[in-house]
């Protein structure tokens, strides 16, 4: 059977499940090792960097990862997902090293792109706690991994996602109410009647939030959503695009406070397009949500690599790793720490890795909000990009 797909440009699951969705050279090896009757036992270790240095990632992708060693006869401990790490192993394979080559391309894909989605979506969470934060960068990436964007973002603690078919993968319903295309359709000057029809055509549970930077000024269009829909307008969003935007905290500003005029306080004001933490800071004290795409959508993976640690029961490393099996710990003053399994952790710490396989099996559930739940406490503990 080969990877091709009829339609699109996707390596299904199939290819990745029977470890094809792999690098050319982890084929040569497992060649290789049958060829020399050579498969000794080893334990791997996925890891970032070696050492702690004060910058803080936080881990997801451990389900798709589970997913991927479950059936293979080899034991894994992991970090749970959801938590913040800074050096030392995520991850931990025991077993025979051809029982597993060939997965390492698709298994360091998985928890890269996911931590690197996740760890963007926690410094959003971060920098506006207070407010409601929606990933809509789905546009920004392939089709094939808005899923993964959108559960990695939830699991960094935004509030919620714009992409459908993710939300039918994840189990959740997405959000989101209007684009400018909406408005365009029923031209300059009727902004009116395409906030009228939205609000006749979408059921009562979707929220009415009007988009207020198609055609004019912010305040004008707001004011004017406000006299078309009255008690029925939930909230408005604005997406002034970067080339008119001018001091886009002064316009939030101006617009709530003729909202508040009104007699309009519980209109909530939304702001969308080009965000990141620094604009969520910034803005976080005038606006009730924010829609971040690109800043996460469009993260840096984190640089895991997968390192043998010992074969056949010998420490050994690469140069510039470290050899032997290692532990990782968290102490009561959110220190993280690496040091050799076996040895004496530092006093009060808690060591971080958890069974994820054994003997084949899957031992862990997955729950995105528990993870969610428990990056939140994480990035407490650690201090994690605190400002
Ligand atoms: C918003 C905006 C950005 C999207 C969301 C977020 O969409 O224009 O493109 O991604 P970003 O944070 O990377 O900018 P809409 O207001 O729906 O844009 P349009 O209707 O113009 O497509």
């Amino acid at each position: 059977m080969t990877a091709t797909s009829r339609d699109f440009d996707i390596v299904g699951s199939d290819a990745i499940r029977e470890a094809r969705a792999t690098d050319a050279y982890f084929e040569r090896t497992v060649e290789t090792l049958r060829h020399a009757g050579r498969n000794p036992h080893v334990v791997a270790e996925v890891t970032a960097d070696q050492f702690p240095d004060g910058e803080f990632e936080l881990l997801a992708g451990v389900k798709d990862a589970a997913a991927l060693l479950a059936g293979h006869d080899v034991d894994v401990d992991a970090l749970p997902e959801g938590t913040a790490f800074d050096g030392g192993p995520v991850l931990r394979i025991e077993g025979t090293y051809l029982e597993f080559a060939a997965l390492e391309t698709s298994l360091l894909g998985f928890l890269s792109h996911a931590s690197g989605v996740a760890t963007a979506a926690l410094e959003c969470r971060r920098a506006a706690p207070d407010a409601s934060v929606l990933s809509f960068g789905a546009r920004h990436v392939h089709p094939s991994v808005a899923a993964m964007v959108e559960r990695s973002a939830l699991v960094g603690g935004l509030d919620g996602f714009s992409h459908v078919a993710a939300g039918e993968v994840i189990g959740r319903e997405a959000s989101g109410t209007m684009p400018h295309a909406l408005v365009l359709c029923f031209g300059r000057g009727n902004q009116e009647a395409a906030w009228r029809a939205f609000d006749e055509a979408v059921p009562e549970g979707v929220p009415r939030i009007a988009l207020c930077d198609t055609f004019s000024d912010e305040k004008d269009e707001v004011i004017r959503a406000v006299e078309t829909l009255g008690d029925r307008l939930d909230g408005v969003r604005l997406d002034t695009t970067g080339s008119r935007r001018g001091d886009f905290r002064h316009i939030v500003r101006e617009v709530r406070w003729e909202l508040d005029a009104r007699g309009e306080g519980d209109v909530d004001v939304f702001l969308s397009g080009g965000l990141g933490p620094a604009d969520l800071r910034r803005l976080r004290d005038v606006a009730d949500g924010f829609g971040v795409g690109g800043y996460v959508s469009n993260a840096d993976p984190v640089d895991f690599a997968l390192d043998i640690v010992e074969v056949d029961g010998d420490p050994v490393a690469k140069r510039g790793k470290l050899s032997g099996v290692k532990e990782v710990y968290r102490t009561p003053d959110g220190g993280h720490h690496v040091g050799l399994r076996g040895h004496d952790g530092p006093e009060d710490g808690e060591a971080l890795l958890e069974p994820l396989i054994r003997d084949g099996e899957v031992v862990r559930e997955f729950d995105v909000d528990a993870a969610a739940e428990r990056a939140r406490a994480e990035a407490e503990s650690v201090g994690f990009r605190a400002e």
